[in-house]
């Protein structure tokens, strides 16, 4: 089946950046040639709640500069309607007509990514429809009923688990009714019969027809990991597949069940980097696969947080500033799983959709001016992570650094960094009062642009825009401020 694949992408202004870089170095520094640069990353963003035509100008001023390969869409179909965010997630027919954009707009957004060199995957919620117990009519108007969607389905697709009084799962410990009873009250499809995944099927397919690559498999713990695997089996040959899968502590249904056909979003990673943040003492995680609780790396997705997290479990967040700053340049640098930076908007209200017009249609927002982390943000405004300079310094970091092993970390004065093996050093200090740290690398001697406070100077050619550090004597010295991350590559010596 499908197995892991790098979303193809067009040359970039990064990979000009580099190469430019590297004409500098041979002028004289030891840089490496352009010809040893590794390829363009494989980092995603999530653009949660983003209208289409929001999302097809990120590609072209924000996401394709800064060299992200792919973006995660919010779900694309019709759905029930209402205010919250979350009606996203309560599908009423697989009509592409949504809040966030027309089918129209859904496939021109795909064709201006796709010349950006940005792919898009798509949020598929595919384990149930609405939750809704009156009827109603959805936002394309299809009319609908808790386990009735005209054309679509009908009271045979849907379980009934019988397991519990209402339907609703209520025992993460039983895989009978995680997967067969109702996530919150959310019509539960019969994922098992080949009637509505063919039903699914065709919707995915119809998707793939206007150019996704791929998809977000919403809920998909509560989906036997057989059932996902036989849709997923009937896609073309290298569909991207991202399982959501929330790991639990003695739940029997494990992420490692879904790996066979796809990667999967790793929930470990961040319960172990954001606490360590707040804390402020990072530790080396145990090397490559042997990370206890985690999917091999090469079939995890990585984050910092997402939609979910940011209004529940996550310790890290953008309205943490500095701090998240931090936490995405270590997921950045590290070497473990394919991260997919999140970007959002602020609320205070868990429920609150993005900003709307009075018909409810998300309204159009652009990254193409936004800086950051800002101090504070209103609620409703986006926060624009992929327009921050230092994730794209750190997307630079992580091209430049490819495949090269990552080395042990180093801590001290409360700081804490690494070395991906004689191509780049990240360090950062999560504490309240300044550090140095020195970190051991085969680096060439010299003096680096730091790439999360702007790296090297595209106009100037042979300066920083922000701060340098220097490597000598095989050592990496960084003096931090407090709450600071600092990053030094082989493709931005000043
Ligand atoms: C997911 N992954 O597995 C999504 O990432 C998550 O955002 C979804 O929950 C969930 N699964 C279902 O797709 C969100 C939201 C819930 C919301 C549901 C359905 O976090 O709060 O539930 O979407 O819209 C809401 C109400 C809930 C109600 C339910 C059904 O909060 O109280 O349950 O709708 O009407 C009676
Ligand atoms: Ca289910």
């Amino acid at each position: 089946m499908s197995g892991r694949r790098r979303i193809p992408g067009a040359m970039r202004m990064l990979s000009a950046a580099l190469a430019a870089a590297s004409l500098v170095a041979m002028a004289g520094c030891a840089a490496p040639a352009p010809d040893e640069q590794a390829g363009e990353p494989d980092v995603g963003i999530q653009l949660f709640q983003l209208p289409w035509v929001s999302i097809a100008e990120e590609c072209e001023e924000t996401l394709g500069p800064n060299g992200f390969a792919w973006v995660l869409t919010s779900p694309p179909n019709e759905h029930i309607v209402r205010d919250e965010w979350w009606a996203s997630y309560q599908p009423v027919s697989y009509a592409v007509e949504s809040r966030l954009g027309t089918r129209d707009e859904f496939a021109d957004m795909v064709a201006r990514c796709d010349a950006a060199g940005v792919a898009i995957i798509a949020d598929a919620v595919i384990n149930h429809m609405t939750g809704q117990d009156s009827p109603g009519v959805g936002w394309a108007g299809s009319a609908y009923e808790h386990y009735d969607y005209p054309g679509i389905y009908g009271d045979d697709d849907f379980h009934r688990c019988g397991l519990t009084p209402n339907d609703d799962i209520a025992d993460y410990t039983s895989r009978e009714q995680v997967q067969t009873c109702e996530l919150v009250n959310l019509a539960d499809l019969d994922t098992a019969s080949d009637r509505v995944r063919g039903t699914i099927g065709a919707y995915l397919d119809d998707l793939l027809s206007l150019g996704v690559a791929g998809f977000r498999i919403d809920a998909a713990k509560h989906m036997a990991a057989d059932d996902v695997a036989a849709i997923v089996a009937e896609l073309p040959e290298g569909t991207r597949i991202l399982s959501e899968v929330i790991r639990g502590g003695g739940e029997p249904v494990t992420p490692e069940e879904y790996t066979g056909f796809g990667d999967v979003f790793e929930f470990t990673y961040a319960r172990d980097l954001g606490p360590a943040l707040a804390s402020g003492i990072v530790n080396d995680p145990p090397q490559g696969d042997e990370r206890p609780q985690h999917v091999p790396a090469d079939r995890a997705i990585v984050f910092v947080d997402n939609h979910d997290t940011e209004r529940g479990e996550a310790d890290v967040t953008a309205r943490d500033g500095a701090l998240y700053v931090i936490a995405n340049a270590l997921m950045l640098a590290d070497d473990y799983g394919t991260p997919v930076v999140y970007s959002g908007y602020a609320f205070s209200d868990r429920d609150a959709g993005a900003p709307a017009d009075a018909d409810g249609r998300v309204l159009a927002a652009s990254c193409a001016d936004a800086t950051g982390p800002a101090a504070s943000y209103p609620d409703g405004e986006r926060t624009c992570v992929q327009a921050w300079p230092a994730i794209g310094g750190m997307l630079a970091f992580r091209a430049a650094v490819g495949d090269a092993p990552r080395l042990d970390g180093v801590r001290a004065d409360g700081a804490y960094g690494f070395e991906r093996e004689g191509r780049g050093v990240v360090a950062v200090n999560p504490g309240g009062l300044a550090a140095t740290i020195e970190i051991p690398t085969t680096m060439p001697a010299g003096e680096y642009c730091d790439v999360v406070t702007g790296g090297r100077d595209p106009v100037e050619g042979d300066g920083c825009r922000g701060l340098a550090f220097t490597v000598d004597d095989g050592v990496a010295r960084f003096a931090l401020e407090p709450l600071a991350a600092a990053a030094i590559h082989v493709g931005a010596q000043s």
